[in-house]
């Protein structure tokens, strides 16, 4: 017998994420973006059943520093998930490449090791622009997207992990 784990999934953007404990983490670097960001977050677990009480968010120096703390919020256990919000811009400084790899590696790593999805909802951009784009309030907003994809990973891995 086949088990559809497929139905569990959506991608009309239709989850629940009621009852679920989610942490926020954020990156203060570029934080015209990344309050942007965690709004978008903050109403995408509300539009999506998440209670406010149920919602933890803390403030990092920058991306950088995301992967120790997500790491961290992850291990302790009261949380189904963690969302990571940051702004990676490449401007003109070749610091662009040591602080966003870094953070991407250590998110999937934080996240393999944990099995807590940790969501990667930063944004890596050539320019203040294209970073713009991507934190609009009413429209395409990475930080929402990663609300969605928090509820999503937390549905699935309880079906698998329940059979
Ligand atoms: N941090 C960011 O979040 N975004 C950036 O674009 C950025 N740049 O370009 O330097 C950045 N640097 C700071 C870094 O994340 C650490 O906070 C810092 O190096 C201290 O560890």
């Amino acid at each position: 017998m086949s088990t559809n784990f497929k139905a569990a999934q959506t991608f009309d953007g239709q989850v629940d994420g009621t009852g679920m404990r989610v942490a926020v983490v954020c990156g203060r670097f570029n934080d015209l973006i990344t309050t942007r960001l965690l709004d978008g977050a903050l109403a995408g677990l509300a539009i999506h059943g998440v209670k406010e009480a149920d919602v933890a968010v803390s403030w990092v120096p920058g991306a950088f520093e995301i992967p120790l703390a997500a790491k961290t919020f992850a291990q302790t256990g009261r949380y189904d998930a963690v969302i990571a919000l940051g702004a990676v811009i490449r401007g003109d400084t070749a610091h662009f490449e040591y602080v966003a790899g870094p953070c991407a590696v250590g998110i999937q790593e934080a996240q393999l090791e944990t099995g807590v999805p940790i969501v990667f909802g930063v944004l890596t951009t050539e320019n203040l622009d294209q970073a713009l784009e991507r934190s609009e309030p009413e429209g395409d907003n990475k930080g929402e997207e990663s609300a969605r994809t928090a509820i999503e990973m937390v549905d699935l891995l309880r079906r698998v992990r329940t059979g």
